[in-house]
């Protein structure tokens, strides 16, 4: 009999914490997912490619955004992205990007058409407005 009360107690308190976390529980980024600090700690961001990083071709990624201190996901107001070849002091044709924000995802964007002109080391960097904050973060990354 203890022990049925023990289970039912346990199942009720897993329902309530299921529901809790569902409601109000803000996406925390995983412990282990790199990332990198913008310039000014504005913002730290994720940069997942979803295709490429390609040379001459086009490549695709998500942007995620996250409180500085708390890697808490954090609402953006504007994002830009402007791949820069450092080492050569180019950029690239940027008129195929789309910046698409993921519905129902605070600080969670796609970004298509990233054209990356040759291959070789490139800062991709990526300004954010946050709280009326401009600051950069910047991506190191190497195309093939
Ligand atoms: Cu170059």
């Amino acid at each position: 009999m203890q022990y049925l009360l023990r289970l039912s107690l346990c199942v009720f308190l897993c329902q309530a914490c299921s529901t809790h976390s569902k409601a109000d529980a803000p996406a925390v980024m995983p412990a282990s997912t790199e990332g990198v600090a913008s310039k000014n700690g504005t913002f730290f961001l994720k940069m997942d490619w979803t295709t490429g990083p390609k040379s001459a071709a086009t490549s695709a990624a998500t942007l995620s955004f996250y409180d500085a201190n708390h890697h808490q996901a954090i609402s953006v107001d504007s994002v830009a992205v402007v791949p820069w070849m450092t080492t050569m002091g180019h950029g690239t044709a940027m008129k195929d990007q789309k910046i698409v924000p993921v519905a129902g995802q605070v600080g969670h964007f796609t970004i298509d058409g990233i054209y990356l002109i040759m291959g070789g080391p490139w800062d991709i960097r990526v300004t954010a407005t946050v709280n009326g904050s401009v600051d950069t973060a910047t991506v190191a990354v190497t195309a093939p």
